[in-house]
């Protein structure tokens, strides 16, 4: 599809014809400056000021060999990545994410998204992505130790507490950061803020662990009561993944009166009529580190599905909310279909990206309330943005309070989200206005930060 505006469509062949491969990436940007139509129309300082051809530049990628030394005493080496995108509003922030499949153009499309995402937050934090194609599966507590020290040796360069604050993302949760804090912490030898989603004894803060899930819910549940005038109560709701998000995506869903029927992993999914036991699943996926197999095992009620190669198995399962909390591209043109013939009303994204631009149309067309995923899964980040607060003052807030500013902040993006959107003549559209409400703050920051020349 061609852009109505030649400034958009110049950036965008410029930026393909020097990225060809980096797909994921350029199907990152091309969303976002479809729903910029509109105010690139409306505000001709963008071109003036070069504000589209900059945000689609990273201010930097810094890419690093990562040698290692695994239980056999044998040499390993990974790529490193860490893409600082965007510093107009704030230090680089965002996720590491440790997966076989890592390359530049999985950390360019996450570390776009963040741009905006993080300004949708209403927090003062920039745009940043890391990781590696280390794959955490089957790797001892040592292996996984050694791997993120030799991670954060090179890391610990490039980062800090007002430079670049890291997270987690897939394959990254409280015991890598407490792996890679410790490491930081000796090589600096100081205690800051430097990365988010410590532990509670040094540093973290109360509720980032469950928050992207929670939040996810809150966002859900707050566009559902102004777009289709209901809840969450009574609602039968499928989930992919079965990791940090999922886990406390379905355990907010119990508490909001809904029922978690699904959830997957990367070899199979969970059809669970009752509602999926939450219980088991943390002690499966928490804290044993196993398959859904062993879920379905101890649980009679739970179907099995082994995953089946081109197919994503939750979305065939009647339900009325979805909520994708694996990866990207998980529910294609396809799954929308299966979703909408099953009457969704409502689909939300705890992942990012999951949703293929063709599904993301079909459930527009069809009139079903779609959250994307820079607005619906902001909740991890503002949390993460709450913790370096707490840092720099050194206080620690209560469960309560934390909570409470997390469900202020979804309320605020899903307004937020729909005001832009109105403003520029699309009304109800979460998507374009999600866009459109991150990138002006952004781009106002930058035009009024000038060019450096
Ligand atoms: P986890 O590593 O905790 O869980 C990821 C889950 O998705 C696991 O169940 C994993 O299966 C499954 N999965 C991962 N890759 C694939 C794949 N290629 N195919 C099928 N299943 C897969 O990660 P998170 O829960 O933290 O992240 C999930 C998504 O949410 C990601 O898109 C991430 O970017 C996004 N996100 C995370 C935030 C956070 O705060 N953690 C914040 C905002 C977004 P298995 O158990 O077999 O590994
Ligand atoms: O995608 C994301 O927003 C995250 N993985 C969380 C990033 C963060 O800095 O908390």
């Amino acid at each position: 599809m061609e852009f109505k505006s030649s400034y958009l469509q110049r950036v965008y062949d410029g930026l393909e014809s020097r990225n060809a491969e980096q797909t994921e990436f350029l199907q990152a940007v091309r969303e976002v400056l479809e729903s910029l139509e509109p105010v690139v129309a409306a505000n001709p300082d963008l071109e003036k000021w070069g504000i589209i051809e900059r945000i689609v530049e990273p201010e930097r990628v810094i890419l690093f060999r990562v040698s290692w030394v695994d239980d056999q005493g044998k040499v390993q080496v990974n790529r490193g990545y860490r893409v600082q995108f965007n510093s107009a509003i704030g230090p680089y922030k965002g996720g590491l994410r440790l997966h076989p499949s890592v390359n530049l153009s999985v950390i360019k499309f996450l570390g776009f998204e963040q741009i905006f995402k993080n300004s949708l937050t209403t927090l003062p934090i920039g745009g940043g992505k890391g990781g590696s194609d280390f794959d955490p599966k089957g790797k001892s507590d040592m292996e996984i130790m050694r791997f993120c020290q030799a991670f954060m040796t090179e890391l610990e360069k490039h980062i800090g507490a007002d430079t670049d604050v890291p997270a987690g993302d897939i394959g990254v949760g409280g015991r890598e950061i407490g792996f890679m804090y410790g490491q930081y912490k000796r090589l600096r030898n100081e205690f800051t803020g430097v990365l988010t989603g410590k532990g509670l004894t040094y540093g973290g803060s109360l509720v980032r662990t469950e928050a992207t899930g929670y939040g996810l819910c809150y966002y859900t549940q707050e566009a559902l009561k102004c777009l289709k005038n209901t809840d969450f109560s009574g609602k039968k709701v499928a989930v992919s993944g079965a990791g940090n998000v999922a886990i406390y995506a379905i355990e907010k869903v119990y508490q909001l009166g809904g029922t978690p029927v699904t959830c997957s992993d990367s070899t199979g999914w969970i059809y669970d009529p009752q509602g999926i036991d939450l219980e088991l699943l943390k002690e499966v996926k928490e804290v044993k580190r196993q398959r859904l197999t062993e879920y379905a095992a101890a649980r009679p009620s739970a179907e099995y599905h082994e995953k089946a190669a081109g197919e994503h198995g939750v979305w065939s399962v009647k339900c009325d909310i979805a909520l994708p909390c694996a990866t990207q591209n998980e529910l294609d043109a396809n799954d929308a279909k299966m979703l909408i013939e099953n009457g969704v009303i409502a689909v939300c994204e705890g992942a990012n990206m999951p949703s293929t631009p063709e599904a993301v149309e079909a459930f527009k067309k069809a009139g079903v309330l779609f959250g994307p995923a820079k607005a619906a899964n902001a909740g991890g980040v503002a949390t993460s943005a709450l913790e370096m607060s707490q840092n720099s003052e050194r206080l620690h807030w209560s469960f309560e309070e934390v909570d409470e500013k997390l469900q202020d902040i979804m309320k605020g993006i899903v307004h937020n989200s729909l005001d832009a959107a109105e403003k520029y003549g699309m009304k109800g559209d979460l998507v374009a206005g999600a866009n459109i409400a991150g990138f002006e703050k952004v781009a106002e920051a930058m035009i009024a930060q000038g060019v450096a020349y």
